[in-house]
């Protein structure tokens, strides 16, 4: 069968479903290219001289790798001048960055978490880029740029992720469903390997961090508890765990054979609303999980719902199959 490449499947797309416009499609083409080379900055690991801290500190108060600094100056450059974009955030940035001026301005706004599971870069495990865009807003001539970004994750136009693991995997989507490709590193394409991904509608595979067990709320205390009681307890199942600590690549899981992620509400997070952050992690794999027919929640409402008040606010996050993400609900709403 003939390799189907990135650009080739957004031309199909738009010319089927009018998906992707020129300015989409460009703007998902430079992201992907500059993910292209944060692949191979990954992949030279200690022979790149990439690995280990940048000895500088990010707006959410946590300490930058080397490979923090590099895919967020990587994706900054590479989108600065294509006439796309009107203004950038990142996870790494406290203010957006607003196009400058010698270039011309477009109609959409680019959010990325340049480098998500960075603890894991320096022990060889998969990291990835998360991405969501946004249209400008009409006023935004005249506001804040911040509060032009302050949109709700139902408004988002496209996101994805990628995966530098085993193999460098892209997944996509503009709202016509999910899409995966994989970097074919010899010809240094993006190469369609899997159209609509499906997410299993059950699971026996949860995903949390239980380490945090002492400072959960009891709803999920509770939920996690009756999972570990296998057959025996209410759920009449037994349950698998898997935690990467790398969102990108626990969220890949999920869409390839199913399962539940969460990041709840804990007494340690309370203060800041939660761990994750809603604009560049929580909205867009929101936005994936559901269009490959899973479901994404904060246990008490829809994520992509949120009016959001803050560009790097925080949000529990529970995503992934669609009947366990709504049995957490239930857990949370029996408390409430
Ligand atoms: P990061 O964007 O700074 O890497 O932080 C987000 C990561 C997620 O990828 C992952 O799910 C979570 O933080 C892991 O947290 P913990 O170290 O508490 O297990
Ligand atoms: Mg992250």
């Amino acid at each position: 069968m003939k390799p189907v490449f990135l650009t080739q499947f957004l031309i199909e797309e738009q010319r089927a479903n009018g998906g992707a416009a020129p300015d989409l499609r460009l703007l998902i083409e430079v992201v992907t290219r500059a993910c292209k080379r944060i692949s191979i900055a990954i992949g030279k690991g200690a022979l790149g001289g990439v690995l280990g801290e940048a000895g500088t500190g990010n707006i959410q108060g946590e300490a930058q790798k080397k490979l923090d600094v590099l895919s967020n100056d990587i994706l900054m450059q590479a989108n600065e001048w294509g006439g796309h974009l009107a203004a950038l955030a990142s996870e790494e940035m406290e203010h957006p960055q607003m196009i400058p001026e010698q270039y011309p301005k477009g109609g959409y706004l680019l959010l990325f978490d340049p480098l998500d599971g960075s603890s894991n870069i320096d022990v060889n495990i998969s990291v990835g880029t998360i991405f969501s865009v946004l249209r400008v807003p009409e006023d935004m001539k005249h506001g804040d740029p911040e509060k032009a970004f302050l949109q709700p994750g139902v408004k988002q136009v496209a996101a994805g992720y990628t995966v530098y693991g085993p193999s460098t995997i892209l997944v996509l989507t503009i709202g016509t469903g999910v899409h995966q490709f994989t970097l074919d590193r010899e010809i240094g394409s993006f190469v369609l390997t899997q159209r609509n991904l499906r997410i299993p509608e059950q699971t026996q595979e949860f995903s949390i961090n239980a380490s945090n067990a002492h400072y959960w709320e009891p709803p999920v205390k509770r939920y996690i508890d009756d999972c570990l009681s296998g057959t025996d307890g209410p759920r009449g199942k037994n349950f698998n765990m898997r935690w990467v600590a790398s969102m990108v690549a626990d969220v890949h899981r999920i869409l390839t054979r199913g399962g539940v992620f969460m990041y709840p509400l804990d007494s340690k997070t309370r203060a800041q609303g939660g761990k994750l952050r809603l604009m560049y992690e929580a909205n867009p794999m929101a936005f994936i999980v559901e269009q490959a027919g899973g479901a994404a929640s904060t246990g008490r409402e829809r994520i992509l719902d949120i009016q959001p008040t803050k560009l790097h606010q925080r949000v529990p996050v529970v995503l992934g199959s669609r009947e366990e993400v709504e049995t957490v609900a239930r857990y949370h709403h029996a408390e409430a």
